[in-house]
Order: C-alpha cells, then sequence, then structure tokens
C-alpha cells in the first residue's frame, strides 16, 4: 500500500509538534493563482496544500489547479473532495472522507462507494478521515445536509469523533465552515482530543496566528486555513504567521 503521504504527515508532527495546511480551490481563484498561493504558503511553512471547494462543479479547473500546484512546489498536494467528481490524478492523496453528521447516507458512505474504483485506478494515496461539522458549517454545512453539532455540545463532538476512530478512520476533522464567523471552540477541541490518538484537524474561519495557536494548544495537530490566503497580497507573511504560533505552542 502506498503510504507515503500518511508517513510524511506523522513524521512533520514529531518534528514540529501541529502543522498547517493550505486550502486552495481552483474555481474560485483560478489553477494559476492557486500555483501562485501555493509557492508563497510553501515559503511560509505549510505542510501541504488541500484542493477542493464546496461548490467545485469542474473537472477541468481541479485537473489544471493540481497539476499547476504540483509543479510548483515539493509539498504534498491532498485533494480535499466535495463529492464523486473531485477526483484528479495528479494529486499526492485524497482525504478519503466521510461525512459523519450528514443527514444523508449519500455523504456518509454512497459517494465514497461511488468514486473509490476510480480513486484506485488512479493510484491515489487514500487517508482516512472522519468529517465532523460543527455549527451551521456554511456552505458544506448545506451541500453536506449537516445536523451541525451546536459550538456548546463538545460531548456531541467528541462521540463522533471517538465513532470515527473507532471505525478505524485515521485523522479526524473537525469543520467550522469556510469563513465561519467562530472557528472550532478550543474547549471542543480539547474534549475531542482527549478520547482521540488518532490526529486531529481543525479549521474553518481561522484567520490568524491567535486563532490557530489557540486551537493548538487546546489539542489540534493539523490546523488548515482556506479564505485568508485568499483575501491576502502578503501570503508567505500570513502563512508564517499562522506556522510561528502554532509551532511554537
Ligand atoms: C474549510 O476548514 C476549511 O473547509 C478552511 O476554512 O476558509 O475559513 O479558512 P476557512
Amino acid at each position: 500500500m502506498n503510504r507515503s503521504v500518511d508517513e510524511y504527515i506523522h513524521k512533520s508532527l514529531r518534528e514540529n509538534g501541529a502543522i498547517h495546511m493550505t486550502l486552495l480551490d481552483p474555481q474560485k481563484i483560478g489553477p494559476e493563482r492557486c500555483a501562485e498561493i501555493a509557492v508563497e504558503a510553501e515559503k511560509g511553512g505549510t505542510s501541504a496544500i488541500m484542493v477542493g471547494g464546496s461548490t467545485l462543479a469542474s473537472r477541468n479547473d481541479l485537473d489544471e489547479g493540481v497539476r499547476r500546484i504540483k509543479d510548483a512546489v515539493n509539498i504534498p498536494v491532498i485533494l480535499f473532495p466535495n463529492d464523486v467528481g473531485s477526483v484528479s490524478r495528479h494529486a499526492d492523496a485524497i482525504w478519503f472522507m466521510s461525512l459523519l453528521n450528514s443527514r444523508l447516507t449519500y455523504y456518509v458512505i454512497d459517494a465514497q462507494a461511488m468514486s473509490i474504483y476510480t480513486i484506485k485506478s488512479y493510484g491515489l494515496e487514500t487517508l482516512p478521515l472522519g468529517y465532523i461539522i460543527i455549527g451551521p458549517g456554511g456552505t458544506v454545512g448545506f451541500i453536506g445536509q449537516a445536523r451541525g453539532i451546536p459550538y456548546d455540545r463538545p460531548e456531541l463532538a467528541m462521540s463522533y469523533a471517538l465513532a470515527g476512530q473507532t471505525l478505524g478512520m485515521r485523522y479526524i476533522y473537525l469543520e467550522a465552515g469556510s469563513g465561519a464567523k467562530a472557528p472550532v471552540p478550543p474547549a471542543m477541541i480539547k474534549l475531542v482530543k482527549s478520547q482521540l490518538s488518532v490526529p486531529l484537524i481543525v479549521g474553518g474561519g481561522i484567520r490568524e496566528g491567535g486563532d490557530a495557536g489557540a486551537a493548538v494548544e487546546a489539542g489540534a495537530d493539523i490546523v488548515v486555513t482556506g479564505n485568508m490566503v485568499e483575501e491576502t497580497d502578503r501570503v508567505r507573511e500570513s502563512i508564517y504567521g499562522i506556522v510561528s504560533s502554532i509551532q511554537s505552542g
């Protein structure tokens, strides 16, 4: 089994304590801009580029975006799919994710069943991920028909996360949704992490080092930001600000 990205992530976590990943959406900002941002993000210290977006509709934009990013950086490019169409042969790996608190079996297991043959035929490394929406979840909460876990019910998030880990998922992602007004609360991260042995990913609404540092202090292993780099022309500095605040503890 090809496990090189999984090994890279675990090695980076051992060496740095916590890491940052940058989420880019080729359909929103265009493949060329994605590659430019990816280069700056790598220089700023991000550990991987995630490619996806909850409204991604064009396979061409996805393929072109992934190809350009791959050509431009040395860090792994990981697909962050929103549906069966979000698979590109040019990536290094794919978060093989189940939206654990969706109302629809489609997002829990059917989309995965519909896309696994393509993923295997492309030889993509699969990273099994339990994905949990916190709060309304913005676009992904709407599209995924999630029963978002209220911000003040950390025990519910912990139960879903632990169930995902016990089912064999190798990563758990607490998602407040891109552009969320408030990130996942540190108290929730802390309770979830207290029961997990697999890496905990946190994203949605993180815009600065303070948010990222608080998430990591509470127990997040991987912090994801998307919007932040699309809103600035100082990508390298912004990413560096986040990375230095999570890696200094
Ligand atoms: C969304 O968690 C990611 O899937 C990133 O969210 O765009 O708010 O950083 P932001």
